[in-house]
């Protein structure tokens, strides 16, 4: 079996660009190490900038976002005992966002996929990318015990931050930028209708929370904890008394409790490896790329690189021109530094961390009173928020 372009991964990165190829006529085989179960299983993002939705609109994907998602244009930011909104609608100019899980981005991909022709290999094992260097690069895989290899054009690493295509490039090829933020986030989904029709950020003494939703009888929280946390040492009553206890008396009285769906802890790290391409190989998503998920950012990511990656792959097929695949990474990565610095900052303001001095808590609440009182703050708040349009 040939193909023109193998893509190794089958999260969000992966399905969408295969959506993109597909659509274009452009031959494509997906490798995915896990089973489609496992994909759906992993509780992940919730909130899709609209060049997110726009993409999944333009390849007649998005039936089940517009019936369902909700649209979201304003959120708010709660902090010394106050809570302030923020209108995205407003500041952008009509810019908002889309609250709709990731499972279900995927859900709607993989069944857009099994609909056509094009070829996922789910439950491979040792899938390694080799001769990406040179003219002719092949993905090695073994399925059901057997041996097996794709020759292709292009070979895509849309295999997450713990993926094999990063790990296989010569460490002199690329470069690496990390922080790793010295807290984490302890999640739960629960069905339950969500304390507010928006989301709110804490910033409390006790630690950062989250109330965020996946529909209005689907809610996911998030609470600041530490990086070595024990998820078995929680019950969901300390968890919900933990929520109330990071929220204002009136918000934490709306606070409806239940049993958690799925209860884990997810570290918070910024992490871009640059030149998101070698050779033949080119880098999308987490696999090239992470950040704290503060602002939202990462599954938005994903998709911005793979909007200009689909472009630059169509380019080279009907036009026969490199000019795009040359131009993939420094346009990608050129957002994706936005998103890191949005991100950081947003951790930054929102978090409390161990060694900060009163001094420092002071200033915090200082930049939030500024953040929520001021219009120009708001404006860029609210832009990076939403997503630099592309
Ligand atoms: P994924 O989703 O990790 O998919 C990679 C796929 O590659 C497979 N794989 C391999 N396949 C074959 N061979 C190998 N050797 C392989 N190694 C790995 C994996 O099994 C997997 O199926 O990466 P992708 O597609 O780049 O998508 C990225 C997003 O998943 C990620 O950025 C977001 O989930 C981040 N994120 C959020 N992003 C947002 O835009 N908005 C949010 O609200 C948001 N909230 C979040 C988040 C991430 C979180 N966690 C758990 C880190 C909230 C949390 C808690
Ligand atoms: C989520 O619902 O998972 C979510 C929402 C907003 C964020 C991060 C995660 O900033």
């Amino acid at each position: 079996m040939r193909t023109q372009v193998v893509i190794i991964g089958a999260g969000p990165a992966g399905l969408l660009l295969g959506a993109h190829l597909t659509a274009a006529g452009i031959d494509n085989v997906i490798i995915e190490k896990q089973s489609a179960d496992y994909v759906l299983g992993r509780i992940r993002a919730g909130v899709l900038e609209s060049g997110t939705v726009q993409q999944l609109r333009g390849l007649d994907l998005a039936g089940r976002i517009d019936a369902e998602g909700l649209i979201h244009d304003g959120l708010e930011i709660a902090f010394n005992g106050m809570r302030r909104r923020i209108d995205l609608g407003a500041r952008t100019g009509g810019r908002k966002v889309t609250v709709y899980g990731q499972t279900e981005v995927t859900r709607d991909l993989m069944s857009a996929r099994n609909g056509s022709n094009a070829q996922t290999i789910y439950e491979a094992d040792a899938v390694v990318p080799v001769d990406f260097d040179g003219n002719y690069p092949k993905v090695l895989f073994k399925k059901d015990g057997q041996d097996s290899e794709i020759p292709c054009d292009f070979i895509i690493g849309a295999d997450g931050y713990y993926g094999v295509c990063r790990a296989s490039l010569p460490s002199e090829a690329i470069q690496e930028f990390e922080r790793v933020f010295p807290f984490a986030w302890l999640g739960v989904l629960a069905d339950v209708p969500p304390v507010s029709n928006e989301l709110i950020y804490v910033n409390h003494p006790r630690g950062f929370a989250l109330c965020s939703m996946r529909s209005l009888t689907r809610s996911r929280y998030y609470l600041q904890c530490a990086v070595d946390e024990d998820v078995n040492a929680w019950s969901i009553n300390q968890f919900w008394d933990e929520v109330r206890a990071r929220l204002d008396a009136e918000a934490a009285a709306r606070v409806t409790t239940g049993t958690a769906l799925e209860m884990s802890v997810a570290p918070l790290r910024s992490f871009v490896a640059e030149p998101l391409r070698f050779g033949r190989m080119f880098l999308a998503g987490d696999a090239g790329h992470i950040v704290p998920p503060t602002g939202a950012k990462g599954l938005n990511l994903a998709a911005s690189d793979v909007y200009y990656l689909a472009g630059a792959l169509r380019e080279f097929y009907e036009e026969k021109s490199s000019a795009g695949l040359d131009a993939y990474s420094g346009k990608a990565l050129a957002r994706v530094w936005q998103a890191v610095r949005f991100s950081s900052e947003l951790t930054a303001l929102t978090h409390r961390y161990e060694d900060a001095s009163p001094f420092d808590c002071r200033l915090q609440l200082a930049e939030l009173a500024r953040l929520t009182d001021n219009p120009a703050a708001q404006t860029a708040f609210a832009e990076s928020y939403t997503g630099a349009p592309y």
